[in-house]
């Protein structure tokens, strides 16, 4: 296997297209003929992370294992997707300090709020709003943006970039930087 591993590291709003990025991502580099995985926060919450609550602590420990796990893809020489909210930038930070100096690529989907909110693919925000849920990022619990990542993918009402848009977008980038 000729492949460099690196950790893709997703982090966004609940909605902001986070897993939709990973899936045209990791699709676009099978094309390629590499080999990628994708640990989407939401899945590993039914398996590995079952134990966890959205709690600052639990979310900590979330993002830790996610960033442990990541790692070793990435060893392995996987180029490993993550895509969790990760609401706290240390929390972040300290997946990145796992992995050599430019192995940690950090994209933020850059999506308002609203634009999230009038999506709501699962209802959630509207539970959020109606108090059924406590806690919810961006409504009643933080979302620390990242104050310099490697890539920023936004997303405006009037300025739509398709997934498959932003998932070149990524791999313009690993390109560049000889991930590819
Ligand atoms: C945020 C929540 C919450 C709360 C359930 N806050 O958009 P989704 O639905 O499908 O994905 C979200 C997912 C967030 O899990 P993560 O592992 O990515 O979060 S973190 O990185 O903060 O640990 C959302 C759903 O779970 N969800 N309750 N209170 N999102």
């Amino acid at each position: 296997l000729q492949q460099k591993g690196c950790v893709i590291w997703l982090t966004g709003l609940s909605g902001s297209g986070k897993s939709t990025v990973a899936c045209a991502l990791s699709q676009n580099l099978h094309s390629r003929g590499k080999l990628t995985y994708i640990l989407d926060g939401d899945n590993v919450r039914h398996g590995l992370n079952k134990d966890l609550s959205f709690r600052a602590e639990d979310r900590a420990e979330n993002i830790r294992r996610i960033g442990e796990v990541a790692k070793l893809l990435a060893d392995a020489g996987v180029i490993c997707i993550a895509s969790l909210i990760s609401p706290y930038r240390k929390d972040r930070d300290a997946c990145r300090a796992l992995l050599p100096k430019g192995d940690f690529i950090e994209v933020f989907l850059d999506v308002p709020l609203h634009v999230c909110e009038s999506r709501d693919p699962k209802g959630l925000y509207k539970l959020a709003r109606a108090g059924k849920i406590k806690g919810f990022t961006g409504i009643d619990d933080p979302y620390e943006p990242p104050s310099s990542c490697e890539i920023v993918l936004q997303q405006k009402e009037t300025a739509c970039a398709s997934p498959s848009d932003m998932a070149e977008t990524v791999v313009a980038y690993l390109e560049e930087n000889g991930y590819l």
